[in-house]
């Protein structure tokens, strides 16, 4: 890896350290740059490598039980890891960080792992729903880039850690449809939209769907006032007529077929349908967007060796060749500093992937709204049942 492209990744981990600075109501702001310790993307043999440190495998149970976003990470690391550790992973998907939460409000108590997203690891935490990490079983925790510690969702990364990163925006096919797209308009104004009608997806997702309104009416996608929340629902409401679907799971293979044509997606998704068709493009519209960190977290109902276990594989996630192998996957940013010098440079030097500063200008995390989040899944209801 270059020094030049170092650079840029330590300056784009900057700007992640800011966004997070603009702490929403129910979250610690984090400090000032200028207090962020110095960006440090040492080459692969400085990096420090826990010595000493054995996995106990007679606390390891037989199988793990993965609750995951679906197609995010190389399955072929859940057989390494079987081989390894002798522990069989299994996976089960869900499709929204809300899905995620209210399985598990539900009594869903058989999952190891979880993925939260950045504003639901807050949510969680303050129902006592994840357990404490034993950062001891966790060694490769050194191999997180400081800018990926201390955020503001879990301030003593005590219940998480950061698994990737990515933007949420626009992908569509350039061979189908007949403009460049550069602003949320050409999916919510009437007189772009009606053109691709019956081709177009939004992500079925609460808080990105009124993420994506909110910017196009000018507002803040963490706002909680009524009259704006209900100006991005009149938005979604009147984009309702031209809408193939609401869907998180398989609109980055129907952009590929061409049964859509624009969709609302995460750049991951939308980065890997354009390897398998170059005419699909990701765009950031100008309005600005969602930026995101997707995290590991064990739920409080994972105890003793079951726990122990989950640590294990977290630490194995954080090893450098295989936290490379998970982003040369999925295809979003990676926050392990140790594995850069791992990941496939077309990744690392792409500026759709790692967005240049004047991009990550206009991105917003989504936050914990707190009770604000009762009007939005009472007018997420009203969007999806009307
Ligand atoms: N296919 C995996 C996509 C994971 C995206 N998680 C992002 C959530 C941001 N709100």
């Amino acid at each position: 890896m270059t020094k030049r492209t170092l650079l840029f990744m330590a300056l784009v981990l900057s700007l992640i350290a800011l966004a997070f600075g603009c702490a929403g109501p129910s979250q610690p702001a984090a400090p000032p740059a200028a207090e962020q310790p110095a960006p440090t993307q040492p080459p692969a043999t400085e990096v420090p490598q826990p010595t000493g440190f054995q996995v106990d495998r007679s606390r390891l149970v037989d199988e793990l039980h993965v609750f995951h976003w679906s197609e995010y990470i190389d399955p072929a690391i859940y057989d390494q890891f079987e081989q390894e550790f002798g522990v069989h992973v299994v996976e089960d998907n869900f499709a929204s960080n809300e899905d995620l939460l209210a399985k598990l409000q539900a009594g869903a108590t058989g999952y190891d792992i979880i993925v939260p997203s950045d504003y639901m690891v807050a949510i969680m935490i303050s129902q006592n729903m994840l357990a404490k990490l034993d950062k001891s079983n966790i060694p490769n925790l050194e191999n997180l880039d400081p800018k990926f510690t201390g955020l503001p969702f879990d301030p003593n990364g005590d219940y998480s850690v950061p698994y990737q990163w990515g933007t949420t925006g626009i992908g569509y096919r350039t061979d189908l449809v007949d403009e460049e797209i550069t602003s949320w308009a050409s999916i919510f104004d009437p007189a772009n939209a009606e053109k691709y009608a019956g081709k177009i997806a939004m992500l079925n997702d609460a808080r990105e769907a009124m993420a994506a309104a909110l910017k196009y009416k000018g507002h803040s996608l963490n706002s909680t006032d009524p009259a704006e929340l209900d100006e991005a629902k009149a938005v979604l409401m009147q984009q309702k007529p031209w809408l193939a679907k609401y869907d998180s799971e398989s609109y980055n293979d129907d952009l590929v077929s061409g049964d859509l044509v624009i969709a609302h997606g995460w750049s991951g998704d939308i980065f890997v349908a354009q390897g398998e068709d170059e005419n699909i493009a990701y765009v950031i519209p100008e309005e600005g967007g969602v930026v995101w960190v997707d995290n590991v977290a064990i739920p409080a109902t994972t105890t003793g060796d079951r726990q122990y276990t989950a640590e294990t594989f977290i630490n194995y996630l954080l090893e450098p060749e295989i936290g490379a192998q998970i982003t040369n996957f999925v295809w979003y940013g990676s926050p392990n500093a140790a594995a850069l010098p791992f990941i496939d440079e077309e990744i690392v030097g792409d500026p759709a992937i790692y967005p240049p500063p004047e991009v990550m200008e206009r991105l917003e995390f989504i936050r914990d709204v707190g009770e604000a989040t009762t009007l939005y899944d009472r007018l997420w209801t009203e969007i999806k049942s009307q």
